[in-house]
């Protein structure tokens, strides 16, 4: 800490009070992508991050010369940064505090997705906070802006504070409040993150931008595919896939099957590994008889006949807008079948469409 200017040095005591310094209770962080460094305030050097690492709260997370990189604070939250390097009075630090997860940084840009766990971030204009979001966020010595790419969050301030929605944005610059929300083009703000993921992503096709390619559906209604490319609705690109269920009792009309976007590729997990899984979902007038529906994704392994289940999930309510689902699962079976269908837990008729886009699965490093 010697490093620290006296006025850096207090705040970040006021932000992580003194605790325990054993390596338990510290969160485990894990490289991800790009080169992941850590400055070490206990020997003042900065080294790669190769593998998992308990990383305390003095120590500081970055990416070597800025460029960007993402790591995964176990268990759930990923975090992809981009001009922030690791010193003694700069990047990224980490701290539990309870149940949450408590991130700071000084200057550069985050990218933020977690799932379960509670987030907290903080900078010197603001903080955030929320659960199963994604955000973005900009930091600069006179201001700090958020981009909320997908979820609810709150960004307060010592002068006020803002709930921010997916798609919206807010900037507090030095000495004032968060300003109101305004609309922006999240998919447009995050750009540089897709770099990162586009060479880890087992899909393929998986912004539907080659059309329905590589993906397959087996329901049929009135002999019609309910699978379509939409080349006017998009998440990310120009196209997305589009399901449209007109009344469809899933059952012996439809082959016994409720697989209305499939895709499957033969020898491309490894059994024991965790996955993460990201997709973007948006619905409308999606119903199961009288009630509102969410879209479900299943994996498993296996042709219909013989379907062998690993994990179902339900996406988040999506009517009217895009939303992301973000799931893990660990493999059962080398093979690959993912599915989106409609939770049906009766023998009621499903009604509406649903649109996929930006479909993302990737194994967590060990
Ligand atoms: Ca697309």
């Amino acid at each position: 800490m010697r490093h620290l200017s006296a006025g850096l040095c207090s705040l970040i005591l006021a932000l992580f009070p003194a605790q325990d310094t054993t390596e338990e209770g510290h969160p485990r962080v894990r490289p991800v992508a790009g080169q992941v460094v850590v400055w070490r305030a206990s020997s003042d050097k900065i080294e790669d991050l190769k593998e998992a690492a308990a990383v305390p709260p003095s120590d500081r997370l970055g990416s070597r010369a800025g460029t960007p990189a993402r790591l995964l604070i176990e268990p759930d939250l990923f975090v992809t940064l981009r001009g922030i390097k690791a010193t003694a009075t700069e990047g990224l630090a980490v701290a539990r505090s309870g149940k949450k997860i408590v991130l700071k940084i000084y200057r550069g840009s985050v990218l933020v997705e977690n799932v379960e766990t509670e987030l907290e971030l903080e900078t010197a204009h603001g903080r955030i906070s929320g659960r199963g979001i994604s955000v973005l966020v900009d930091v600069t010595k006179d201001a700090m802006r958020v981009v909320a790419i997908d979820g609810r969050l709150t960004f307060l301030n010592e002068l006020g504070r803002v709930e921010l929605s997916g798609g919206e944005t807010s900037t507090a610059s030095a000495g004032k409040a968060p300003s109101a929300p305004r609309p922006t083009v999240p998919e447009r703000e995050a750009g540089w993150v897709k770099d990162l993921d586009a060479p880890a992503n087992i899909i393929t096709n998986g912004g539907f931008e080659q059309g329905t390619s590589a993906w397959r559906t087996y329901v049929y209604w009135n002999g019609k595919s309910v699978l379509n490319s939409d080349p006017q609705v998009a998440r990310g690109g120009k196209k997305s896939a589009r399901v449209d269920l007109p009344g469809v009792q899933f059952g012996p009309k439809t082959g016994g099957s409720s697989a209305t976007l499939d895709q499957q590729q033969a020898n491309v997990l490894s059994p024991g590994v965790k996955y993460f899984l990201r997709f973007w979902v948006r619905s409308q007038n999606l119903r199961v008889g009288d009630k509102d529906a969410s879209v479900r994704v299943l994996v498993g392994s296996g042709l219909a006949q013989t379907y062998q289940g690993t994990f179902t999930g339900d996406a988040p309510p999506c009517e009217g807008e895009w939303r992301c689902g973000r799931f893990f699962f660990t493999a059962e079976h080398a093979d690959l079948r993912l599915t989106f269908s409609v939770a049906v837990d009766a023998d009621a008729p499903v009604d509406g469409t649903f649109w996929i886009d930006d479909v993302f699965l990737a194994p967590v490093p060990r």
